[in-house]
């Protein structure tokens, strides 16, 4: 476990260096992203998040998932890269060389435990008996915490690392093995190319769901768009949610409760001042897919009902249980001309799996908000 045991060369500071930039800057843009994320679906009461542009939440979540992914080589790389450090003796070597040493057992499980879950969702596959969001978000706050305290410590030896300056480097006590020339085994080169290349084949292959137009390069996703009922994929189905008897029952009506409330049944729904627009739905898994929806203005639906400008109004839907049955709709959205309660998709009737009888659809809000099989509009 001496230093001299482990002969790769790739067990060096500069790797480790450059490894641990490229780090930051993936996984501080996987926090900020997932902040508007977290902050978008549980705005505090102060906060109304803008409804345009169209497309924002659909950029800041596709980064979300692309950078968590792309963490996933450098992350590997880097520990293997570091992990001598281990057995680094003396284990300690004063109060703030602890310090240093401890805040990375945060710092590692952190990201591991965020990578992981962060898949596991995307694959809707929930092995564990936390809830994923709300984990998810604290357990960010954890890792960024430490890793802004490795960043504090390492900043020198990763300055002296990168720069240009050789003098500045062969001061540095911060070995990771013996120096540079010995060592056997892959090149710094190869394996600087090995990891882009890793990074780069995720980047193109997972991209491609929130880019539009480019997803037939989405090889690695579990859902791309284009491709489900209607040209679109589902998440939760009709079934699933134990809709399809309240669904298509015939007696279906849509109430609006408010100072003026009244109700309307499908036919009528249909009759009314439809519009149609292209929007996409967006979900915090990362795919998005534009698809053109018809059906009434929200707006128009609240003013006839008598709601008044700045209220907030919740949807609801058929859906008896489950975390997304119901949303909370504030001004920029109830009053944008593009949100809609949707009653047909690319012209057709909505498929069951979509929403059918009526479904919200609205502009810069995130999938789980678009909420399915709606009964009611009520305003707070
Ligand atoms: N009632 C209800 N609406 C819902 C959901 C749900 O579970 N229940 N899932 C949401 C999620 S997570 C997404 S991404 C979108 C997907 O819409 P789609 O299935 O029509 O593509 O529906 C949203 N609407
Ligand atoms: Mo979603």
């Amino acid at each position: 476990m001496r230093p001299e045991a482990f002969t790769s060369r790739l067990h060096d500071p500069r790797v480790a260096s450059l490894l641990g930039i490229w780090l930051g800057v993936t996984f501080g843009t996987a926090f900020v992203t997932g902040i508007v994320s977290h902050f978008m679906q549980h705005p505090p009461g102060w906060l109304d998040w803008p409804s345009r542009p169209v497309w924002l939440y659909r950029f800041t979540q596709g980064l979300h998932v692309t950078s968590g992914l792309v963490s996933v080589p450098l992350l590997l790389a880097k520990l293997w890269t570091v992990y001598p450090r281990l057995w680094e003796w003396p284990p300690v070597r004063g109060v703030a060389h602890a310090a240093e040493r401890i805040s990375v057992v945060p710092l590692i499980a952190g990201a591991i435990f965020q990578l992981v879950t962060g898949i596991a969702n995307i694959a809707q596959w929930y092995p564990f008996g936390f809830f994923f969001t709300v984990t998810h978000y604290w357990v960010a706050w954890i890792t960024i915490g430490a890793l802004i305290v490795h960043v504090a410590a390492k900043i020198a030896v990763v300055r002296a690392n990168v720069g240009r300056d050789r003098a500045a480097r062969a001061h540095l006590t911060d070995r990771l093995s013996r120096p540079e020339a010995a060592g056997d085994g892959l090149s710094r080169r190869g394996f600087g190319l090995a990891v882009g290349a890793a990074a780069g084949v995720i980047t193109v292959t997972t991209a491609g769901q929130f880019v539009p137009g480019l997803g037939d390069t989405v090889l690695l996703a579990p859902r791309k768009p284009g491709i489900g009922p209607q040209g679109l994929p589902v998440n939760r189905t009709a079934q699933a949610a134990g809709v399809l008897a309240t669904a298509g029952d015939r007696s279906y009506r849509l109430e609006v409760v408010g100072p003026r409330s009244f109700s309307l049944s499908l036919t009528e729904l249909d009759a009314s001042s439809v519009v149609t627009v292209r929007l996409p739905i967006t979900c915090v898994e990362g795919w998005a897919a534009d698809a053109t929806w018809t059906g009434v203005r929200l707006a128009d639906l609240l003013d006839r009902a008598g709601v008044p400008a700045h209220a907030t109004v919740r949807v609801e839907s058929l859906e008896r249980r489950g975390g997304y049955r119901t949303s909370v709709v504030r001004p920029p959205h109830a009053r944008d001309p593009k949100t809609l309660i949707a009653t047909r998709l690319g012209g057709e009737a909505l498929a069951l799996d979509h929403g059918y009888p009526a479904r919200l659809i609205a502009p810069d809000r995130p999938g789980v908000l678009q909420t399915k099989w709606l009964h009611r509009v009520v305003m707070l």
